[in-house]
């Protein structure tokens, strides 16, 4: 199905020299991944998941929380990188040997942008492969028998919790302070499958902006930032990125 892509969006992309691309869950969800927005199935279906990313909820819970990453660990597990992945990590790879800057900003903490050879994705939200010690902040990747016996006690007298930053919880410094830079750096900002609700990446397209940079949207569905951006494409980001990055390529 051929998709319909803005000669603009085209001809911007060809045109810029720095571009910072932040993506979030929609650009997992041809992959299989649920974003954080949909209705969850099975057992997880009456829970709401911006209730059990919290430190508040860990604490009251832990078995709870560790049996619900679990269960999202394993199904991102049986998942694949999409179109939409590979084509990001295909422009990164193209700018970069036209001596342009190109810098992935991912919400996602499905580990997709990697596997499709996006390896210096900023993970600003962590991600769900790793796991750490709750008191001394180790660093462990458990085993799936490991985390069938929820919650898994640690050696320092803590629990095992996710790699990620949940609500309520600072970003990793090292990391957004590499994001902000390139975002201050940037003459193009693409926000791709992401709803523009969660700070402060929801921030991130004024901060773009300010910097002089040309923006565009890649979403299905409009979003609190679509009105501000220069340019706004809707639809599949595994349909659109593709087609988009071919061009901007050719
Ligand atoms: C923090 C990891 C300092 C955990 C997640 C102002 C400034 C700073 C903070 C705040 C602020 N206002 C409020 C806050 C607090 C809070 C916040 O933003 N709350 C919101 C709800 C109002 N922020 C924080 O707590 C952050 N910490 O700032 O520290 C601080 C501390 C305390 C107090 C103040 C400041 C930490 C936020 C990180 C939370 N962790 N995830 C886990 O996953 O278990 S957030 C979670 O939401 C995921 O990372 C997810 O990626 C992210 C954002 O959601 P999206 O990726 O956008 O996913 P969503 O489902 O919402 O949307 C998907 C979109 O895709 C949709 O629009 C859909 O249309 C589109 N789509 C679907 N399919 C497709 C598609 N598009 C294209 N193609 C498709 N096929």
């Amino acid at each position: 199905m051929s998709v319909d892509i803005p000669e603009e969006a085209v001809v911007s992309l060809r045109q810029a020299r720095c571009v910072v691309a932040l993506t979030g869950a929609g650009v997992s969800a041809e992959s299989g991944v649920p974003t954080f927005r949909d209705k969850m199935t099975g057992m997880w279906e009456k829970y709401d998941p911006t209730q059990l990313a919290t430190p508040d909820a860990f604490r009251a819970d832990p078995a709870l929380v560790t049996q619900w990453n679990a269960w999202r660990r394993r199904l991102i597990l049986e998942t694949e990188p999409n179109a939409g992945h590979l084509a990001i990590a295909t422009l990164s790879e193209r700018m970069r040997a036209d001596g342009r800057e190109f810098t992935l900003i991912t919400q996602n903490i499905d580990r997709l942008h990697h596997r499709a050879g996006s390896t210096d994705a900023l993970e600003i939200h962590g991600n769900l492969m790793e796991w750490r010690c709750s008191v001394t902040g180790e660093i462990t990747e458990p085993t799936d028998e490991q985390l069938d016996d929820p919650p898994i006690e640690t050696e320092a007298g803590g629990f095992l919790r996710p790699n990620v930053v949940w609500f309520g919880e600072s970003l990793p410094e090292e990391t957004i302070g590499r994001a902000i830079a390139a975002l201050e750096a940037c003459d193009l900002f693409l926000s791709i499958g992401t709803s523009a609700l969660v700070y402060p990446a929801a921030g991130f397209s004024q901060l773009a902006n300010a910097a002089g940079a040309r923006t565009i949207e890649i979403n299905r569905d409009p979003t609190p930032i679509t009105d501000a951006v220069d340019i706004s494409v809707q639809g599949s980001a595994a349909e659109i990125l593709p087609a988009l990055v071919e061009r901007a390529l050719a």
